[in-house]
């Protein structure tokens, strides 16, 4: 029978207290979507919002190493520098198949002990949320080889693995070629130093009986480095182009499912180094009646200590620093305990 919940505190409960999730709502056959999870009409999205069709670049990286690599990062910049947005494949491909796996599990709370580095979680801040995103979600952070495989899940934590790695591997490589094409020059400590938090979400979009009432991630541009993301092939992740679009006339484009391919996009630390050339791009996820969905972003971010501003050759050459010098942690405690949404984050860095 479908749970039905008389007050916020009963549903708080259930929801994330005892860890249940939208999946445990949803799995029990709810015809309506709670008050709570109901967004205002300006955060809502639907597909007719969106221009379509676009074509998001697809770059092949591994072209880095060959005669095309000026050709390449050229687009790798342009990509970087319009959108913030773009696809490309793994070289070579995941060996397994991660979304499947997940949907198929829907592992969260079951078999989850939460420990420091294994988070089950709802929304983003349900405690302080007045509306919650229609997503769950497992936060699993890479500190070692070792941690990761006594914490992690064992359904899937060898494939996990193996998708930090290679995609590692490539955020590095994809980071030289951007920082190039600004004319900077990092030596390898200082790179690192860019990429060294790397945090994997395991997200599930249940299905919503009312997609027009919610949203499964409210807009927002992603505040680390760099982030690669695995989309199964039931789409909805919308991106906008173009910044400062503030008369209504926005301009939103699906990123396409494309099978085996990666979504690469900027985080606002790359936005902020660059002073404003690279841009983290506004996204939002939409929820669906047919299909429930699965995505899985690797977080790309600088150590919690970096201090996070402009190259300073970038400065010198554009005559004005657009964003102030802040550490990560201060940037990410910014949003969790100051206003989010949109690329509000961003203000809080800005000259
Ligand atoms: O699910 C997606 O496609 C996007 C996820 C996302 O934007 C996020 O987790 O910040």
């Amino acid at each position: 029978m479908a749970l039905s919940f008389t007050d916020d505190n009963s549903l708080f409960n259930f929801v994330v207290k005892e860890g249940n999730g939208i999946k445990g709502l949803v799995d029990s056959g709810i015809m309506e979507v709670p008050p709570r999870f109901i967004q205002p009409p300006d955060y809502r999205f639907n597909d007719q919002q969106s221009s379509s069709p676009y074509e998001t670049m697809t770059i092949d990286l591994s072209e880095l190493d060959g005669p095309n690599h000026d050709q390449v990062v050229k687009d790798i910049a342009h990509a970087a520098e319009t959108l913030g947005f773009f696809q490309t494949h793994l070289k070579p491909p995941l060996t397994g198949s991660l979304t499947n796996q997940l949907k198929k599990k829907a592992t969260y709370l079951d078999g989850v002990t939460p420990d420091p580095i294994v988070k089950y979680e709802t929304s983003f801040i349900p405690e302080k949320e007045k509306n919650w995103m229609w997503r769950d979600f497992l936060e699993m952070t890479y500190t070692n080889d070792p941690d990761a495989l006594e914490f992690w899940p064992n359904d899937f934590k060898e494939e996990v693995l193996e998708y930090i790695k290679t995609s590692s591997a490539m955020v590095n490589r994809l980071l030289r070629a951007l920082i190039e094409d600004l004319g900077v020059k990092l030596d390898d400590s200082e790179l690192n130093t860019l990429i060294g938090v790397r945090v994997v979400h395991m997200i599930f979009y249940p299905i919503c009986p009312d997609p027009d009432l919610t949203v499964g991630i409210k807009r927002h541009s992603d505040m680390g480095t760099l982030t690669v993301l695995l989309q199964d092939d039931v789409g909805g992740l919308y991106v906008r182009k173009g910044e400062n679009v503030s008369d209504g006339n926005e301009e939103w484009f699906e990123v396409p499912p494309t099978k085996g391919a990666l979504v690469i996009n900027v985080g606002d630390m790359l936005q902020i180094l660059s002073n404003g050339r690279y841009k983290s791009a506004e996204h939002v996820v939409r929820t669906t009646s047919s299909a429930s969905r699965v995505s899985i972003p690797i977080f790309i971010a600088p150590v919690s200590v970096a201090k996070i501003g402009p190259f300073p050759a970038m400065v010198a050459r554009d005559g004005v620093a657009r964003f102030k010098e802040v550490t990560y942690k201060e940037y990410t405690t910014n949003i969790r305990e100051g206003p989010h949404g949109g690329k509000m984050a961003l203000q809080f860095a800005s000259t």
